[in-house]
């Protein structure tokens, strides 16, 4: 599958700078494209200056807002975020326009944080342009959630993340939810810790990508998961999970794969490694939730066999048990057993309806310091009707 992917704001520009490394690697590991083109757009100048893969010019690393903000950014102020990509957009889809081979593009993903000012706010303007003048491809988001400090200290924060994630819902066909606080390691420096967040919030995409646009003959898999199952997956709120587990180097000599211990034990791995890739999901929910979902299992050729693909099946249907479940296998992975899931059209996820609920109770509380109406406790479904749209 190949996409364009666009990051907004500095939290998107980051990750898809990761994203286009990614490309880098494939084309150096495998001799693929697996993304068609990059491009960073942002109301903050140095933030633009700090990338380092996306192409350094102009036309990939967008500058918005320029007359407004001097090239300093909107201060946390989404409705500004939005105003700019609307006045701006164009710049946007003039660069997609010239993207050479932009017909074997799949699919756009737009990346943004959701609790800053300028990826907040454009996300989703930006997502509802590219729906207009791109009908033909679907259009995804991947939006980063605040780490919890954050939403202790800031309060607008709540804000942001409320309106963004609305309108991001109402405009794009899927949205991957990534939760920073999931990533959070202790140890680390703060600096340290965003670059390594990024490559794992990425990572999973690698081999997601790369088994549809294989074609070296041994690396074709039997069951081919190409970007028609990516496609026919995503919807709505969706998460993204990586599992891997080593395949023991020693084969007994001469009983190989037909060895049936180290067949069983290899199949052993299999679930192991997805059980990971549920318990590393980029934001936590409960597979039950999930009315779509695939997985995708990339190993050495010798090291995947029917009755692993089976078991892995029956592992993800006996905890996804509402989903319609795609799946594939990549023979590439070297040394190790590799797992990538997807969980798409989450329904009633707790950590969404808790931020619109937050969302409300932040405006009301906002609206009574300035004198205004005290909204009170009401239902989520009309509670979401009173946060305003970015759109
Ligand atoms: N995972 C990850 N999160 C980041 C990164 N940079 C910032 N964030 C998160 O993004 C949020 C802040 O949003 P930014 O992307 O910095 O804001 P912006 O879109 O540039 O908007 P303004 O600076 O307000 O104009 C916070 O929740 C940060 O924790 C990053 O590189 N990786
Ligand atoms: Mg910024």
């Amino acid at each position: 599958m190949k996409l364009l992917v666009i990051g907004c704001g500095q939290c998107g520009g980051r990750l898809a700078d990761e994203f286009a490394l990614l490309n880098r690697v494939s084309g150096v590991r495998r001799g693929m494209e697996v993304i068609s083109n990059t491009i960073a757009v942002n109301t903050d100048m140095t933030d633009l200056s700090g990338l380092k893969n996306i192409k350094s010019d102009y036309k990939h690393r967008i500058l918005i807002g320029n007359r407004r903000t001097a090239g300093h950014g909107v201060g946390k102020i989404n409705e500004i975020g939005a105003e700019l990509a609307r006045e701006d957009g164009d710049k946007v889809i003039e660069t997609i326009r010239s993207t050479p081979h932009l017909a074997e593009t799949d699919a756009f993903l737009l990346v943004a944080s959701a609790a800053g000012g300028t990826g907040s706010g454009s996300i989703p303007v930006l997502t509802r342009l590219l729906k207009e003048r791109h009908s033909d491809k679907p259009v995804y988001n991947l939006i980063v959630l605040p780490f919890n400090y954050e939403l202790m200290t800031e309060e607008r924060s709540i804000y942001n993340v409320g309106t963004c994630l609305k309108s991001a819902y109402l405009a794009a066909d899927a949205i991957f939810l990534v939760d920073n606080q999931r990533y959070v390691r202790k140890s680390s420096s703060m600096q340290e810790n965003l670059a390594k967040i990024n490559y794992q919030v990425v990572k999973p995409f690698f081999n997601l990508l790369c088994a549809g646009e294989e074609t070296t003959a041994k690396y074709v898999g039997s069951r081919v998961l190409d970007a028609g199952d990516i496609i026919q997956t995503l919807s709505g709120w969706s998460v993204i999970g990586f599992g891997q587990a080593p395949i023991s180097k020693m084969k007994m000599p001469f009983k190989g794969r037909f060895n049936f211990r180290e067949r069983g034990s290899d199949t052993q791995k299999g679930v192991q490694a997805m059980e990971e890739a549920l318990n590393e999901l980029s934001l936590r929910c409960n597979p039950n939730e999930a009315r779509r979902a695939l997985y995708l299992l990339s190993a050495p050729h010798e090291d995947m066999n029917m009755d692993m693909v089976k078991e892995l099946s029956d592992s993800l249907k006996s905890m996804a048990t509402e989903a319609v479940i795609r799946s594939g296998d990549y023979p590439r992975a070297k040394g190790t057993l590799e797992i990538t899931v997807v969980l798409s059209e989450l329904v009633g996820s707790r950590k969404i309806m808790d931020y619109f609920t937050k969302t409300i109770n932040y405006m009301s509380t906002a609206n009574r310091r300035r004198g205004g109406i005290e909204y009170g406790s009401r239902g989520i479904e009309e509670a979401f009707r009173d946060i305003p749209s970015l759109l």
